[in-house]
């Protein structure tokens, strides 16, 4: 495989690498998925998408309320760091989180019904999206604070050392957080430490209306653990097979005890950042180029498709499949009753008055 390329072509820095530091290009082939694996991402990715088309309807019609960050584009990098993970794994991230929630297992319906503020939601309907967790999945949120789940993941990653068992953290980041100070005091404990955490970096090339060149000093940010010895790799994060790939080999560097590894996975979010965003900072073309030439769940059906695995009508039937799953989902997110009124103060830290 080629060096890995940005999918919108933005101008990567070539960046020195550290010791130790290794460049996807050195890993290359990419390993091919079998069947059962392609079949398997594609209904993953889809659940992702078909989940997030409905939210951003749903939040069109007022049915959802506050704020909602899609995901779509950017499913194959959850979907493939998933396929790495075994039981007792963590998985953090920041706002966009609906589909790191989808990919750890959580009930689409508990998902929806958070959105839509019912009491049968993750967070009885009082947290929304960004705020939803699920200890038994492995899932500990949603954070709105952009940068702040880094520290927590990195004290996910301590937790485990501590315990002495192998289980890893995926400590999900976005490109605009990876200026946060309290990044680098992280990636300092966790080598110093040799802390079990594996720091994914979605580049979705925009933090809000900016883009990563405007905002970033240096852009190959799978860099930037170099002060502190940490090594890292850019991946082709449309692509679900390298996406597999780099997530084996980073959980692996961490369930041996080698301490904190970083992957950049260099992705894109076709819709605004959030759902008040109508995107007018980047051009049409650039979004139209990415979905017609990179998207992650095209790319899939038609490996499944040209290698003759799969018919076109097996893969409508799978999509029918998602989305009579989603529908279900909105449908009780529509349904299920909303918090009590006196559930305000309840689960709320509320210091005792003496
Ligand atoms: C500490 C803090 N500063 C600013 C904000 C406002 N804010 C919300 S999202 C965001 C951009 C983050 O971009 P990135 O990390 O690239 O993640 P993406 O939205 O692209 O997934 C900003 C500045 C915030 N929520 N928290
Ligand atoms: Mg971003």
């Amino acid at each position: 495989m080629a060096a890995v390329t940005n999918p919108v072509a933005t101008s990567t820095a070539p960046g020195r690498r550290a010791a130790g530091a290794e460049s996807s290009s050195r890993h290359s082939p990419i390993p091919e998925l079998d069947r059962e694996q392609e079949l398997a991402a594609l209904r993953a990715m889809l659940l992702i998408r078909r989940f997030e088309e409905k939210a951003g309807q749903m939040y069109g019609m007022g049915l959802i309320g506050g704020f909602c960050h899609l995901y779509i584009g950017q499913e194959a990098v959850v979907v493939g760091m998933q396929m790495s993970l075994k039981p007792g794994d963590a998985v953090i991230t920041g706002y966009r989180d609906h589909g790191h929630m989808l990919a750890c297992g959580m009930d689409p319906k508990g998902v929806m019904a958070e959105l839509t503020g019912r009491r049968a939601g993750y967070s009885k309907g009082k947290g929304g999206s960004m705020h939803m967790f699920s200890v038994e999945k492995g899932f500990f949120g949603g954070h709105g604070i952009v940068g702040a789940q880094v520290p927590l993941g990195t004290g996910l990653a301590f937790a485990n050392r501590y315990r002495g068992n192998d289980n890893v953290s995926l400590t999900y980041f976005g490109d605009g957080a990876a200026n946060q100070g309290q990044v680098y005091e992280s990636f300092n404990m966790a080598e110093l430490w040799k802390l079990p955490v594996v720091y994914v970096i979605e580049n979705n090339q925009y933090g809000m209306g900016t883009s990563v060149k405007r905002a970033s000093a240096t852009t190959d940010l799978s860099q930037r653990g170099r002060a502190h010895g940490i090594p890292g790799e850019q991946v082709d994060g449309m692509d679900i097979r390298a996406v597999k790939a780099a997530g084996e080999r980073a959980v692996k560097w961490c369930r041996e005890g080698n301490g904190p590894i970083i992957v950049e996975m260099l992705t894109y979010r076709y819709r605004g950042h959030s759902m008040s965003d109508p995107a007018k900072y980047r051009p049409k073309e650039e979004v139209d180029k990415v979905r017609t030439e990179h998207d992650p769940i095209e790319q899939v059906r038609t490996r499944l498709i040209t290698k003759k695995l799969a018919t076109e009508e097996a893969l409508r039937k799978i999509d029918q499949e998602v989305r009579s799953i989603i529908n279900e989902a909105a449908e009780f997110a529509t349904h299920e009753p909303e918090p009590d009124a006196s559930e305000l103060y309840a689960d709320v830290y509320a210091p005792t008055r003496s």
